[in-house]
């Protein structure tokens, strides 16, 4: 399963019941008009298969991966230390310990193998962050995500006006 036009960003995840909360990363990709693909492998289950698929990123022509995982959340280190393309990790809410511990796993990474970490289930903001990353590079994504943001401005600067609006008629 991919998104539309070529294929840049692939969104892994440790199991396929992160899937509901990394299909936000998609749908941010969506928005911003950048292709993607999308696994569920795990460093632990799976880590031949991992492996196997990181080493084909680069030749596919993917550029950045978004990795989700949750609890012992080893997945975007372990991709990281596996290529050299920018890895955003994604921290899955545990049941145990709310998704501490898999912020904790994503973000403490040794010197020289980095994971940019979001925050906790924030796939939405790893898709942003990968098209911001891509529009580095790529005008035509930049302006996209320029577009994006000057919608969010707009959004907020009305519900602003109608948060005044509401004060005055309840106080
Ligand atoms: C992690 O373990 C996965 O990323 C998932 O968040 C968590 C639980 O996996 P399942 O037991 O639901 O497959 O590796």
């Amino acid at each position: 399963m991919a998104g539309e036009g070529e294929v840049r960003v692939s969104i892994l995840m440790g199991s396929d019941s992160d899937l509901p909360t990394m299909l936000d990363a998609a749908r941010a990709l969506n928005q911003l008009g950048v292709g993607w693909e999308i696994h569920a492998l795990s460093a632990h289950r799976t880590p031949r298969q991992v492996s196997a698929y990181v080493e084909g990123l680069e030749a596919r022509g993917i550029r950045v991966v978004i990795a989700g995982a949750g609890g012992a959340a080893h997945l975007p280190g372990v991709v990281a230390a596996l290529t050299p393309l920018p890895v955003i990790g994604v921290p899955i809410k545990s049941a145990a310990l709310d998704g501490l511990d898999s912020l904790l796993s994503i973000v403490q990474m040794p010197p020289g193998v980095p994971v940019a970490t979001v925050g906790i289930n924030a796939a939405r903001n790893a898709g942003i962050l990968a098209a911001e990353i891509l529009g580095a590079g790529d005008e035509e994504v930049r302006e996209r995500v320029r577009e994006y943001r000057a919608e969010l401005a707009r959004s907020v600067i009305e519900r602003d006006e109608r948060i005044r609006e509401r004060v005055e008629k309840e106080v």
